[in-house]
């Protein structure tokens, strides 16, 4: 090659280094749902064709989990985690001590955009994001009567008004008249956040897919009732249904869950179809995940304010350029380091203080290992290490420790914990336990000081909402 060409070649390979953009990012967030409500993972019941096509075209984690919360409204810690990074013990919940990953992104050129629920108080959202709209930052609502709020360029929310939406449906809508509008001079984040399949249980009329309760199979942990006080059995998610509970109301239950979650499906499709036709369907990543997962009649629970598989573990899947399609991963995460690895696949700086561990080398090869082990809390009451295989949770305030082996037990059903053989893998698992939450800045005793009976019995009067214990 002669020089003149050599140099015109270099000068177009460094030309187009510099064109080529930093990928797009599309984060489509939960509220609420199981690990185990995906067609294409293995529910034998449930209709999710369009989580389905992601599933094909991305990895899939089968143990990505949710750390846990100091509340029972478990939105707001895992959100806080999500946003900034954070580990559980090092959160402002209101997101306004530290930057944010999203905040991130905009510093790094993105045009970053939020819509649907928002659950960490309105100051936080221009703190994060630098559009808004459709926003619902109350409390829990009926999704077809819910408020929502618009975010002005000042950083200032409107009024709120009352969608003539469902909630999820409109907050889609936003996201497609954003997708639109983008016109390839940026990158761009945009976050849509249903407040679904959370409670109330509410699709619009006439939504076609429907299921016959008598046809979704009890989880395989279906019990009447918990079977000692885990120090949270009375709180709002615990009082949806009476007990002990029974088997043709949690499939009732499950069947609207089930419903809500089709309904999702539908609005997740539409976000494809949209990412699909645009100009940047090849350079956009898409992500689907859940703040947590919730119990539905598993172990006799109904909410999430406790540290099962079934309410910890969240559906994870991320796919887009460079990421391995139609790949399962078991390998161990957070929903905290899913924005860490966003940033790295992005050339986006992490904001100060976000200790989520990037996982990027598993969405190239998803046989690769992430997390060596992880550890989880609720308030001071529940904390839990599960390594891969053993689960061990310990509940401090009335001196009971649970060991699972997940490898042979996934649904968590023969708990170890009085077998002499487990006494030394007890012990090693408690100090590990104590001594990681330590390093995190948890520093929760494992054993209480006062301690309280175990056995438990339906109260005849329950909290209400206001009251301590709801
Ligand atoms: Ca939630």
């Amino acid at each position: 090659m002669s020089l003149p060409r050599l140099c015109f070649a270099l000068l177009v390979t460094v030309v187009s280094l510099i064109a080529a953009q930093p990928p797009n990012v599309v984060f489509i967030f939960a509220d609420d749902q199981r690990a185990d409500t995906i067609a294409a993972l293995g529910n034998p019941v449930i209709k999710t064709p369009n989580l389905d096509r992601l599933v094909k075209r991305g990895v899939a984690f089968t143990r990505a989990y949710m750390q846990g919360g100091n509340q029972g409204a478990t939105c707001v810690p895992s959100r806080a985690m999500l946003l900034s990074g954070r580990s559980l013990a090092q959160i402002d919940e209101r997101l306004l001590k530290h930057a944010t990953w999203p905040h991130a992104f905009g510093e790094a050129g993105y045009a970053t955009f939020a819509t649907g629920k928002w659950h960490n108080g309105p100051p936080s959202i221009p703190k994060s994001f630098q559009q808004a709209k459709a926003l619902f930052v109350g409390g829990m609502a009926n999704p077809l009567k819910a408020p929502t709020s618009d975010m002005l360029p000042t950083g200032k929310l409107t009024p709120a008004k009352i969608s003539p939406k469902h909630l999820c449906e409109e907050a889609t809508d936003e996201t497609l008249a954003f997708l639109k509008s983008q016109e390839g001079k940026q990158p761009f984040f945009s976050y849509l956040a249903f407040d679904g399949p959370h409670d109330p249980h509410i699709v619009p009329e006439g939504f076609p897919v429907d299921y016959a309760p008598a046809s979704i199979p009890l989880p395989p942990n279906f019990l009447p009732q918990h079977p000692f006080d885990n120090g949270e059995m009375v709180i709002r998610d615990e009082q949806l249904l009476p007990w002990p509970r029974k088997q043709a109301d949690i499939q009732t239950m499950l069947a609207e869950y089930y419903r809500y979650i089709s309904f999702l499906d539908v609005q997740v499709g539409r976000v494809l179809d949209a990412v699909d036709a645009s100009p940047y369907a090849a350079n956009t990543i898409i992500v689907f995940a859940a703040d947590s997962g919730v119990a539905r009649g598993s172990h006799g629970l109904i909410g999430k304010q406790n540290l099962y598989e079934h309410s910890m573990r969240v559906p994870l899947i991320v796919a887009g350029p460079g990421i391995a399609a139609d790949k399962r991963s078991e390998a161990l995460c957070y929903l905290f380091d899913v924005l860490p690895t966003l940033g790295k696949l992005c050339g986006v700086t992490a904001p100060s203080g976000s200790n989520g561990s990037e996982f990027t080398a598993v969405l190239k090869n998803p046989s690769q290992p992430a997390r060596p082990f992880l550890m989880f809390g609720y308030k001071t009451i529940q904390k839990a290490l599960n390594d891969g295989r053993w689960k061990l949770i310990r509940y401090p305030h009335v001196d009971r420790t649970q060991l699972f082996d997940l490898q042979s037990d996934p649904h968590e059903t023969k708990d170890l914990s009085g077998d002499p053989a487990q006494a030394e893998r007890i012990q090693a698992m408690l100090a590990k336990l104590g001594a990681e939450m330590k390093a995190d800045g948890d520093n929760d005793p494992l054993t209480a000081a006062k301690l309280l009976p175990a056995d438990w019995k339906a109260p005849t009067k329950l909290p209400k909402p206001g009251q301590k214990g709801y």
